[in-house]
């Protein structure tokens, strides 16, 4: 036969997120040529994009970052227990300087399209800055909440006001001094951004669907010796938090909510909730699984709410009653529900009265009251886990591309390939635990994975890996069934691709715990990829 085509790079990588600064980092040591896409203008994915005031993870700062590196783990520090935005994103800044990353990002690049050559083995990627380049492999690190999402509101460009999107912040300061702002939206992003902006605005509006959980974070500066303890101890505190439910070292119950007394459940809710954080929802090992356990949890925190919220109605209306607690993410605030006894802040309540359409001067609701604003601010979340999958035009095998075989909800082998589409990775893909867990720890677990494939493909001068579609089907069910013993799909929320409309309702993430996933990733690949189809050798 012809002798197979050669490609210009090893690898593409699309994104320079965590997951594709570390991935170019990783084929950099197997001696692989790559190059990495990035539609933004520099480094640090989700937290280069999401600039918006008070955005906050919600992962402790010792544990949200990269553990592969112990120099770089104990180089560098948190000034807070929960770092902000404007912190994560100076560290991926100081690790891709670091790791001299940048020289093979191209950067304000979005790659619109990648085709599969059957005869060749090799992957044409384009991107909107005219690039072709043929790489033998494509890994997909794109981030699992990267494409912002604007409600489907009649009217909504007539506004004559700004407007945002907590997920697309410009990078210039916003300064809503003294102005009326409303926000649309109180999910985790609009939770944190809400006690913020009303410190700046006039007068603040905020506009609820519905309702959610929230704990304090009890955010503070770093305490010193906590995070010597960390850095005393990481390689081993590292390693224990891989095999935890969700990548996260914490102060697990080994005990169910209704094995104890009802005092005792107080106690030790009233315990959490003084701790802070989303560890809240590990008050007891059954929260998420029993309803009756995660009802005595749910109760807990509308209590709290009860006794924070001065105004009745408003307090009643903030306590979140349409789906078990934990079941739409848990969300992590800084005085939250305390904004709403400001006097320059109010709740419209939209399950009574509704968006009608946005008209030029705000916000109209069905009753036909208009709400005017010098600024709207959508915190209306993400087509989550596919859509920015999706909406690039990939085909694999056969021209079919993703988004048509995606169609009644996505299909992966342990949410690391999809079959059809050969030699194409996801980093954090639906079907991997990804949101469900501490996301670089999934992401760095996932780029040792493909990187140690890799390695052997090149061991063995393979040109072809493809996921075979009976293992597909299998993981597709058995991720389901996992899902499904849980209390999780009684809520409509993006985990199920319930926030946007048409979108397929499936639980998207894998449930069934990081250390579990991260051994069946270990089992699959000891067994000589089992599951995979890998191609034969190229002669040479
Ligand atoms: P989320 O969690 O998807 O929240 C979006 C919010 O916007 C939620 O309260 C929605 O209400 C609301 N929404 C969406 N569309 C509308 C319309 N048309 N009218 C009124 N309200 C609407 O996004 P976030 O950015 O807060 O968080 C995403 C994740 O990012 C977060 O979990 C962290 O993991 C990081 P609904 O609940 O649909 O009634």
């Amino acid at each position: 036969g012809a002798a197979p085509a050669a490609p210009d790079v090893d690898v593409v990588v699309v994104g320079a997120g965590f997951a594709g600064l570390y991935m170019l980092y990783r084929l950099r040591g197997l001696g692989l040529r790559a190059r990495a896409f990035e539609q933004a203008s520099g480094v640090g994915g989700t937290w280069w994009w999401n600039r918006y005031p008070g955005a906050r993870c919600d992962v402790e700062s010792m544990q949200y970052s990269y553990g592969f590196s112990d120099e770089l783990q104990q180089e560098w520090k948190w000034s807070e227990r929960f770092a902000s935005q404007p912190e994560i994103l100076r560290y991926a800044n100081h690790v891709a300087d670091r790791l001299d990353l940048r020289r093979d990002i191209s950067f304000s690049t979005r790659v619109q399209q990648a085709s599969w050559d059957e005869t060749t083995d090799l992957w044409t990627v384009r991107t909107d800055k005219g690039d072709v380049v043929r790489a033998r492999h494509v890994v997909m690190a794109t981030g699992c909440l990267s494409t912002a999402r604007l409600p489907e509101i009649e009217g909504i460009d007539s506004f004559g006001g700004k407007t945002f999107h907590t997920g697309q912040w410009p990078h210039e300061k916003v300064d809503f001094t003294g102005q009326r702002v409303g926000v649309i939206g109180t999910g985790s992003s609009a939770i944190q951004a809400i006690p913020v902006i009303a410190e700046q605005a006039g007068h603040l509006t905020v506009f609820q669907r519905t309702a959610n959980f929230s704990i304090p974070s009890h955010n503070a500066p770093m305490d010193e010796p906590y995070e010597q303890e960390w850095k005393s101890d990481y390689p081993a505190r590292r390693a224990k938090a891989r095999a935890q439910h969700t990548g996260i070292l914490r102060n697990l119950n080994d005990k169910g909510a209704l094995e104890v007394s009802e005092e005792e459940r107080r106690a030790e809710y009233e315990r959490r909730w003084a701790v802070g954080g989303t560890a809240f929802m590990v008050s007891f090992n059954d929260l998420v699984t029993n309803e009756e356990a995660n009802r005595t949890a749910a109760e807990f925190v509308r209590s709290k709410i009860r006794e924070i919220v001065k105004d009745a109605r408003t307090a009643e209306l903030l306590a979140p009653k349409d789906h078990p607690i934990g079941t739409k993410r848990i969300c992590a605030d800084t005085g939250y529900y305390e904004t709403f006894n400001r006097s320059n802040v109010s709740l419209v309540d939209l399950r009574s009265n509704p968006i009608a359409r946005i008209v030029p001067e705000g916000v109209q609701l069905a009753d036909g009251t208009v709400h005017e604003f010098d600024a709207i601010v959508f915190a209306t979340g993400f087509d989550a886990m596919t859509g920015t999958l999706t909406s690039m035009d990939i085909r694999g095998v056969g021209g079919e591309t993703l988004a048509e075989k995606w169609a009644a909800g996505p299909r992966t082998y342990l949410g690391l390939c999809s079959a059809g589409f050969p030699n194409l990775f996801m980093v954090t893909g639906p079907g991997s635990p990804s949101v469900l867990s501490n996301m670089i720890v999934s992401i760095e677990q996932h780029v040792d994975w493909i990187t140690q494939c890799l390695a052997e493909m090149q061991k063995k001068s393979l040109t072809r890996i493809e996921a075979e579609r009976e293992a597909e089907d299998k993981w597709v069910e058995h991720n389901n069934e996992v899902a499904h013993r849980t209390l999780y799909p009684r809520a409509g929320s993006w985990y199920m691709g319930a926030n946007v409309k048409g979108k397929p309702r499936v639980f998207m993430p894998y449930i069934g715990g990081v250390g579990t996933y991260r051994k069946i990733c270990e089992e699959v690949a000891a067994e000589s990829y089992r599951g995979f189809r890998l191609g034969e050798p190229v002669a040479a």
